[in-house]
């Protein structure tokens, strides 16, 4: 497959859905001086899901769409304060994040729903929206149906220093010259301190080329081989900027939670349904996190992917939150049923589901076709600690009342995370 020569391609793998544009899109006033852009695609039916974006930042992009059968589901992606198109833009020069924290995310959310009328959602999120949905499930588990988490990230301190105080350089000596090029010497001692003098510097040049050498960085080692076209979409300076500001400030606060907080109330998740999705090889969010996660609620379902790194279109990641956002919505776990019109958007969707020992170690799906077509049997004993999801009865919401979008315009569409063609 053109992008990606190296990966182990198996028969039968799930790809990203078709292109689709939003049915609905508007800007929501949530206090603070703050509006952020959200829309919803699909089916305005469907099953709601909110699918939360990584950086934090990183912002939204058409491509998160197509995680989810648009037959199926109501689609729900929003911008996070200061980013994408959601204003003011974190980009801008007298730039306050004071506003700007977890807990603001956490309420966006819950007024986002309310304003969509939807009463319990799926809640999706890669990386550090794996961190906000971990936060909002454990903060509202009773507004959540399932989980679909990638790239386990909870901003410990071991997580950080690892990305950006040192650890990765191990693997990544020559792009980490890079990164601390910026900072001088007497202040390498701690760099995301460092950096976050440079980010808030008044003048452009220093902010700027500070922003994309940090998201430069980030752009470079989140894929397991180097994709051109990611880190120039990374390092474009408006995008760069927004980027590598809100990053830092979430991290010197520490998600403004407490060490391990979110491992530690894994319990408050109970009975909501989850697949917990992590590459072997991810050098940003390594795999101790997801794996601590694991241990602290076996309940999830937890997929180890041997031949991936952090990114979510890396080919088995895909594949695995494909399958899980399919299964979710009822769909049988064979490749055909994709409750289409038989396109064949999916690699080899006519192909037998099989093979599954080349690339992965999660000996997924042994041709364990739910027998019923009932929604989320999570229970396709694909895991060696055997979860018996109780089938919570989890209904597909359709509230569509019209929505009336309100001013402002959102923000333009800068560059944003799409995957290499
Ligand atoms: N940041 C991890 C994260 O959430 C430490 C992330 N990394 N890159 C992204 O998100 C985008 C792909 C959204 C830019």
């Amino acid at each position: 497959m053109a992008g990606h020569p190296s990966f182990v391609y198996r028969v039968g793998m799930r790809d990203l859905y078709p292109e689709i544009e939003p049915l609905e899109t508007g800007m929501l006033d949530v206090g603070d001086g703050q509006h952020i852009y959200w829309e919803v695609s699909g089916n305005l039916e469907g099953k709601p899901v909110v699918f939360l974006h990584g950086g934090p930042g990183g912002g939204t992009s058409p491509v998160h769409r197509r995680l989810f059968d648009p037959k199926r589901y109501r689609i729900v992606l929003f911008d996070q304060r200061g980013c994408g198109l959601s204003i003011p833009h974190a980009s801008e020069p007298e730039v306050d994040l004071s506003a700007n924290t977890t807990w603001h995310l956490v309420a966006d959310m819950e007024h986002l729903r309310e304003h969509l009328g939807v009463e319990r959602w799926q809640v999706f999120g890669g990386s550090w929206g794996s961190g906000l949905a971990l936060a909002y499930a454990e903060t509202h588990p009773e507004r959540v149906t399932e989980l679909v988490l990638r790239g386990i990230f909870t901003l410990r301190r071991e997580e950080l220093d690892w990305f950006y105080e040192g650890g990765a350089a191990a693997v990544f000596p020559d792009l980490w010259e890079d990164f601390i090029a910026p900072i001088p010497l007497l202040e390498r001692g701690h760099l995301i301190d460092a950096y976050a003098r440079l980010l808030q510097h008044p003048n452009p040049e220093v902010h700027q080329s500070a922003a994309i050498a940090w998201s430069r960085w980030e752009s470079s080692t989140i894929t397991l081989l180097p994709q051109a076209e990611t880190i120039a979409r990374f390092t474009e300076p408006e995008y760069a900027t927004a980027f590598a500001r809100i990053e830092n400030h979430y991290f010197r606060h520490g998600g403004w939670w407490e060490e391990g907080q979110l491992i530690r109330d894994a319990p408050r998740l109970a009975g909501i349904p989850a697949v917990i999705v992590q590459g072997r090889y991810d050098m940003c969010t390594p795999a101790m996190t997801a794996w601590e996660l694991h241990k602290a609620w076996p309940e999830a379902e937890f997929h180890l992917i041997a031949d991936a790194g952090h990114a979510f279109d890396e080919p088995g990641i895909l594949d695995a939150l494909i399958r899980a956002t399919d299964r979710f919505a009822g769909h049988e776990d064979d490749p055909d049923d994709r409750g289409d019109d038989g396109e064949d958007h999916g690699r080899g969707a006519d192909a037998d589901d099989e093979g599954d020992e080349d690339g992965h170690e999660d000996e997924e799906n042994e041709d364990e076709a739910d027998e019923d077509d009932d929604e989320d049997e999570a229970d396709e004993d694909d895991d060696e600690d055997d979860d018996d999801d109780e089938d919570d009865d989890v209904h597909a919401e359709a509230d569509s009342d019209a929505v009336v979008n309100g001013a402002p315009e959102p923000g333009p569409r800068r560059a944003s995370y799409r995957p290499p063609e």
